[in-house]
Parts: structure tokens; C-alpha cells; sequence
């Protein structure tokens, strides 16, 4: 099922109607499309919010694409965890090299304010894509998916397949990250309205899989009768895959993950998880750069952008959901 939903008031832009899109053009640490530095494009730098994450490489097959067509150059870097104290030297290095336009993922909502700020500040034009600030002030443009529905369509899938209600968990990442903040509490807010569930909270487990596995097996220790999880992304989704199958509670145990990297629909495909929340990564990553270049150009960007998501499930992972699939390189 696709859902794409414009929040807020505003209107979803699709990058698609500006730019023609041309085939991806690299996958590593840095990668380049198009000129700028003598030959007249723009210079845009990518800062991932973990490097070597599938929802990330598919945002930068974007980028890459949206850049391409448009005469620009991309650098992309990442930090090895999802962490500020990793991500902040990147940035820092970043602003240092004076790209045209700055296009992050910030790991936190609090700890990445000031070195984005200061990217703002030396006259690089920021958006913010995937998660957000306290403070996005900043920022000429945010992208972000439908989070707090995503949160709560995976709620409608364990209740679809547990009528009868029961124990629920979130397996999320942090605390202060916009994107899985935002999807607990649409997962929470729902079961809220449904008496027959019972929440037992939110646990989190650092972007590790093997924490993720750590506090399912715990969990399901404790409360056998756990009637579903919902993993907030790729690497909560891995790790509770993982908890599940060494519990032997495939199938007993509705999992509902967010994101869709090739490990998590294999795990669909194999009755551990029935259900993935798929973003729209490529999209965010085109629809960044249309509004960094609208910025450079004098034009006015898009505030906010909000792009929907599509709930894939082992009926349709053949059809609309094959194409949601995250890439593993461009
Ligand atoms: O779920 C995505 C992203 O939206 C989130 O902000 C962090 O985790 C992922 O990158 C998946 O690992």
C-alpha cells in the first residue's frame, strides 16, 4: 500500500518534474556528477547520517541523479555510527571546503545545531534531509517522510493481524532523532486509541542490530505473549529479526520494520517479518538538491517537503512494493 500524505499544510514537490533523471554515478565515500570548481555547476556536499545504510546510499543514488542532470558536483561522506560526535567532524571539514550548498542528515536533534548553523553562517545553503533540528531556522529547505504515519500505519499492521489486541514494543534507535522520535510516537499514539493493546514502551537500541537482538530476546524473556514489534529502522529491524529467530517466534510475533534494505526483505520473504515501511530515499535526495539549486538560483525553495511511503508486504513485494526496495549501490 502506498500512502503519501502532504502534512502541515504544504504541498510534496517531486524532483522528478525538474530534473530528467540520469543513471547513478558512483557509490563510494565521495563520488562526482557534473562540474562545478571552473566549469560553472554547483558544488553540493552530501553528509549521510551513517555511511555503508542502504536508505542512505538510495538517497544518494538521488542526489547523484538529480546533481547530474542539473551540471552540479557531489561529495558524499558519511560518519561509521550514527552519532554526532562522529558526524561533527565531517561537517566541520565540510563548511572548511566551502560547497555551494550542504545537503545532511543530522544525527541529533541538539548536538548537530551549532555545526550546521555555522555551515549556514559561512554562506552555504543548507537543507536538511531525512531527520531535522531542534532549530531548523537555518535551513532553506527540510525533507523528511511521513514519519509519524509511518509509525502509525506499522501499528495498523499488528493490529490487522492481532485483532484480539495484546503486547506490543518499539525497538528505536536514540533519543533526539527526529526521524524515529516521530515514528514511536505515531506507533504509540495509536495503540493509545486501541484498549485491547497494551504498549510496553520504547527501547532503544543505538542503531546496533546486535543490541536490537539483545532487548528482543529480553523482551520476549519477559513477556512471552508479546504479540508485536515494531523495529523503527533498518538496524532495529535487523537486530529484531535476529531476536525473533533465535526465540523461534517467527510468525507467532507480528514484526513491522521500518525501511526496506535488500536483509530486510529477505527476512520478510522468509515469515520473520511480515511487514517493512518503505521510504522514499531516492526522492528526499532529488528533491533536496531541486531545492539547494532553487536557493542558489534566487528562487524561493519549498520550506517543507514531506514524501509518503509504502507499507510492503509479502503480497506485494512482487508489484508496487519490488519497486520501493532500497539499493544497496547506485
Ligand atoms: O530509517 C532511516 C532514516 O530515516 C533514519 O533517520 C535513520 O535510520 C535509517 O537511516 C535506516 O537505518
Amino acid at each position: 500500500m502506498k500512502w503519501s500524505k502532504p502534512a502541515l499544510g504544504l504541498v510534496a514537490l517531486g524532483a522528478a518534474t525538474t530534473f530528467a533523471l540520469a543513471g547513478c554515478s558512483g557509490g563510494g565515500q565521495t563520488a562526482s556528477a557534473g562540474a562545478e570548481g571552473g566549469d560553472g555547476g554547483y558544488d553540493i556536499a552530501f553528509v549521510q547520517g551513517v555511511a555503508g545504510d542502504e536508505f542512505y546510499i538510495s538517497m544518494q543514488c538521488g542526489i547523484q541523479d538529480a546533481a547530474e542532470a542539473a551540471g552540479a558536483t557531489v561529495q558524499v561522506q558519511g560518519p561509521e555510527k550514527f552519532d554526532p560526535t562522529l558526524q561533527k567532524p565531517i561537517v566541520d571539514a565540510v563548511v572548511a571546503s566551502k560547497p555551494d550548498a550542504l545537503l545532511i542528515a543530522p544525527t541529533d536533534v541538539t548536538a548537530m545545531q551549532a555545526p550546521i548553523q555555522a555551515a549556514a553562517d559561512a554562506g552555504i545553503k543548507v537543507v536538511l534531509v531525512d531527520t531535522t533540528l531542534d532549530d531548523p531556522s537555518m535551513a532553506v529547505s527540510q525533507i523528511a517522510s511521513d514519519n509519524e504515519g509511518g509509525g502509525a500505519a506499522a501499528f495498523e499492521a499488528i493490529q490487522a493481524a492481532h485483532p484480539e489486541g495484546g503486547k506490543v514494543l518499539v525497538v528505536s534507535i536514540d533519543p533526539g532523532i527526529s526521524t524515529s522520535d516521530a515514528r514511536a510516537e505515531g506507533f504509540e499514539a495509536a495503540v493509545a486509541e486501541d484498549s485491547k493493546f497494551e504498549s510496553l514502551g520504547i527501547e532503544y537500541s543505538h542503531n546496533e542490530p546486535a543490541e536490537a537482538a539483545r532487548i528482543v530476546t529480553a523482551a520476549l524473556q519477559a513477556h512471552p505473549d508479546i504479540v508485536g514489534i515494531f523495529a523503527a529502522n533498518l538496524f532495529a529491524a535487523e537486530g529484531t529479526a535476529t531476536g525473533i529467530q533465535q526465540a523461534g517466534k517467527q510468525g507467532a510475533v507480528t514484526v513491522v520494520g521500518f525501511d526496506a534494505g535488500p536483509a530486510q526483505v529477505e527476512a520478510l520473504k522468509n515469515d520473520v517479518v511480515q511487514a517493512l515501511v518503505a521510504q522514499e530515499p531516492a526522492t528526499i535526495g532529488q528533491d533536496g538538491v531541486a531545492q539547494a539549486l532553487a536557493a542558489l538560483d534566487g528562487d524561493t525553495p519549498e520550506e517543507k517537503i514531506q514524501t509518503g511511503f509504502t507499507v510492503i508486504t509479502k503480497d506485494n513485494l512482487d508489484g508496487e512494493g519490488k519497486d520501493a526496495v532500497y539499493r544497496s549501490s547506485c
